[in-house]
């Protein structure tokens, strides 16, 4: 039976300005990191086919939730050590998601990016690994506000990001890109 929720509650709201963000709290906390690899020929970046959990059959970077106990970044160090087999160094902070689902759901996401890691990139259960052009990120398999703010990640700027979705359907969205010494907000 689908859960009901009271009136004010994020889950009934129509858009972005009916849910008061002061008060809001995530269910979740997560992380996604973005490894680049700068070249010649041009920058690529690691991303991943997702075989399952949130936005399955989805391109994304790698990352998921915090466990217990766990900083951000060492969350976005793990995720892609069990999902990729690599570990990403001195990974840096870029920006942080808040995103409401209409089924009440909702999840804070930290986004790092790193220029180096150790390892192979190597498919897991969890993931297919995928080095992609910067130029050509197939935001058309990927979450829909994907297209909103990977543009300001690969420009270098910092952001912060809310959103709400009913679903995989994005409904309402609002970027705004922060001061470059910007950081964690936690
Ligand atoms: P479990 O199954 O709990 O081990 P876990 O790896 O912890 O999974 P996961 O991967 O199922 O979490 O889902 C969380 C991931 O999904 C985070 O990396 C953030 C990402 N994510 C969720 N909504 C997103 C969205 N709208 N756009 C986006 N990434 C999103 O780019």
């Amino acid at each position: 039976m689908k859960p009901t929720y009271p009136a004010t509650h994020p889950a009934n709201a129509v858009d972005l300005a009916a849910i008061d963000w002061s008060s809001w709290q995530p269910v979740d906390r997560a992380t996604l990191l973005f490894v680049f690899e700068r070249g010649a020929a041009g920058d690529r970046v690691l991303l991943i086919e997702k075989k399952r959990g949130l936005g399955e059959g989805l391109i994304n970077a790698p990352g998921g939730r915090l466990d217990p106990g766990e900083t951000a970044v060492e969350a976005a160090i793990r995720e892609v050590q069990e999902e990729l087999r690599i570990t990403p160094l001195a990974p840096y902070w870029c920006g942080e998601h808040y995103f409401q689902f209409r089924d009440g759901y909702s999840m804070h996401v930290h986004v790092y990016a790193s220029d180096s890691y150790e390892g192979t990139p190597t498919e897991t259960p969890e993931a297919v690994p995928r080095w992609t052009p910067c130029d050509a990120i197939p935001y058309e398999r990927m979450w829909a506000d994907d297209a909103h703010w990977i543009p300001l990640l690969l420009a270098g700027e910092r952001f912060s990001g809310r959103y709400l979705f009913d679903g995989q359907a994005m409904v309402d969205f609002a970027i705004e890109v922060l001061d470059p010494d910007a950081s964690a907000r936690g």
